[in-house]
């Protein structure tokens, strides 16, 4: 990928260059899943885009295969793990939605037990 897809200074960004160590799970041409470093279940990962999309607040038309392929890897990631009875996908955006990294994740989360309901 060329540089203009990356923010040099967003952490994701690094991970996806391989600069700075993340345990990866999946990785193809548009996307990469990993563990998230604070796991807030037995399996949490995160699925991001391999080019720098701040949040869903700036998709576009232009981001629909991208976006696709971000969930295509997540199932992917996930199946490969073992986790055939599900699991839950989360996107943070902004700062309502207790967004962190302004790069695009979907988190998901999963594991041998029912995650506790949201509503
Ligand atoms: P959020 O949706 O932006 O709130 O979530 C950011 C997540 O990124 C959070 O669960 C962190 O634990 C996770 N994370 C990570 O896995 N590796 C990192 O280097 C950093 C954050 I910084």
């Amino acid at each position: 990928m060329s540089d203009t897809q990356f923010d040099a200074n967003c952490i994701f960004c690094k991970i996806v260059k391989g600069e700075i160590p993340a345990k990866k799970v999946y990785e193809d041409d548009y996307a990469v899943v990993f563990h998230d470093i604070n796991p807030q279940a037995e399996v949490h990962l995160l699925a991001i885009p391999k080019r720098h999309i701040v949040s869903t607040k700036e998709l576009t038309d232009a981001e629909t295969e991208t976006i696709g392929r971000v969930m295509v890897a997540a199932t992917k990631a996930a199946l490969a793990l073992g986790l055939d009875d599900g699991w839950r996908t989360i996107i943070n955006t902004g700062r309502i939605g207790r967004q962190e990294v302004m790069h695009l994740h979907v988190h998901i989360l999963g594991g041998s037990k029912v995650l506790p309901a949201m509503v």
